[in-house]
């Protein structure tokens, strides 16, 4: 037997899994339990049963290419159990499966986790950077090197969707990073307790900022509470909490505002800088002190911590700016990056 199968999707959880079969048609309609191929334009919802006769799944069933050797299209649903069923199905019954010839840009697509890294990718995948490249080549070399040297200006989006970067919730023990951290993700995701030290690895979590098209990752990271005088697993854990703030992408101080405390810089962490946001958290306790400097956001992340974090965006989206309008002009491909980086050097 020659006929083949390949899933066209992501392999990851998605709603959808698409496959396309090639094969004679006998055999495409034997593996799929149908009695023949529909009529064209026709797109009818089958069953599809393993070879006991039970039902596995039902999906869409798409004619693309009929003739000695046929190609369908089948969606669907795209839980990992079923996409296992299904492949272990048609091989019981003698197809091989063949592999998705695709680059490495419309991969990086389809696993795209925001709207602007969906975007991006796939402009990157659909010749975007070519075309823009074409356009500034037509250009009069003045006019090349500004547009070049705009265009470069948007270089830290590449980096943001190239590898998320880590916002880290940090500060002293029990000042209620782990709620807030629970908070944000709208989940039970890490303990929490009223014993300081509860927290000891950093546990991180993907989150969306902002809305719309423009829509990015980010890996909001809860860290261990950071306290002079540790030792043992307490220090070794306070080691994990100061490489996440070096690694950081932007930090976010939690502070307890209903106990008199130190602010992190006073203490050599941090240094108030613009990446840097300042929480006043139990202010539901009360207020017992206000820092020096800017404080982002107040509030209690027991009893309102949603509106805490949606503050801590705005705060963070503020920070960064706003992408360029056309993805193809964050530069994900380095070989464009690079002409582009001699063009506005010239
Ligand atoms: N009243 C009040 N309690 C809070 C608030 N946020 C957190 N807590 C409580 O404070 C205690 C410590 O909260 P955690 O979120 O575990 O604090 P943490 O900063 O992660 O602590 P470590 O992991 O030990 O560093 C828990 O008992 C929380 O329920 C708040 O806004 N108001
Ligand atoms: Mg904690």
């Amino acid at each position: 037997m020659s006929s083949t199968f390949r899933l066209l999707s992501a392999g990851e959880f998605v709603a959808l899994s698409i496959w396309e079969l090639k094969g004679a048609e006998v055999e495409i309609a034997a593996a799929l339990g149908c009695e023949g191929f529909p009529s064209e334009g026709d797109f009818p919802l089958i069953k599809i049963r393993d070879a006991n006769g039970d039902e596995i799944d039902q999906g869409v069933f798409w004619v693309r290419e009929r003739g000695a050797i046929a190609r369908v299209e089948l969606h669907l649903h795209g839980g990992k159990g079923v996409k296992q069923a299904f492949a272990n199905h048609l091989k019981a019954q003698g197809w091989k499966s063949s592999s998705l010839h695709c680059t490495a840009s419309y991969k990086r697509f389809l696993k795209a986790a925001s709207p602007l890294a969906a975007r991006a990718w796939y402009a990157l995948a659909s010749g975007g950077s070519f075309v823009l490249r074409e356009a500034l080549q037509a250009m009069p070399p003045s006019q090349r090197k500004k547009e070049a040297r705009r265009i470069l200006s948007y270089s830290y989006w590449a980096q943001i969707l190239e590898c998320p970067p880590a916002v880290v919730l940090a500060g002293p023990p029990n000042a209620g990073k782990s709620t807030l951290f629970n908070a944000w993700l709208g989940r039970r995701r890490v303990v929490v307790s009223p014993h300081p030290g509860t927290t000891r690895d950093c546990v991180e979590a993907s989150i969306v900022l902002g809305k719309g098209d423009d829509a990015f990752e980010v890996r909001l990271v809860d860290t261990a509470g950071i306290w002079d005088e540790a030792v043992g697993d307490d220090s070794r854990a306070i080691g994990q909490s100061r490489q996440a703030l070096r690694e950081a992408w932007r930090i976010v101080w939690v502070l307890d505002a209903s106990v008199m405390s130190r602010v992190p810089w006073e203490e050599g962490e941090g240094g108030q800088g613009e990446r840097e946001f300042l929480v006043l958290n139990k202010c539901d306790i009360g207020s017992a002190w206000s820092p020096p400097g800017v404080v982002a956001c107040r509030g209690s992340a027991l009893t309102n911590g949603a509106a805490m974090a949606e503050e801590l965006e705005r705060c963070l989206l503020n920070s960064v700016g706003v992408p360029p309008a056309n993805p193809a002009k964050i530069l994900l491909e380095t070989s464009v990056r690079e002409t582009l980086q001699a063009w506005a050097s010239d």
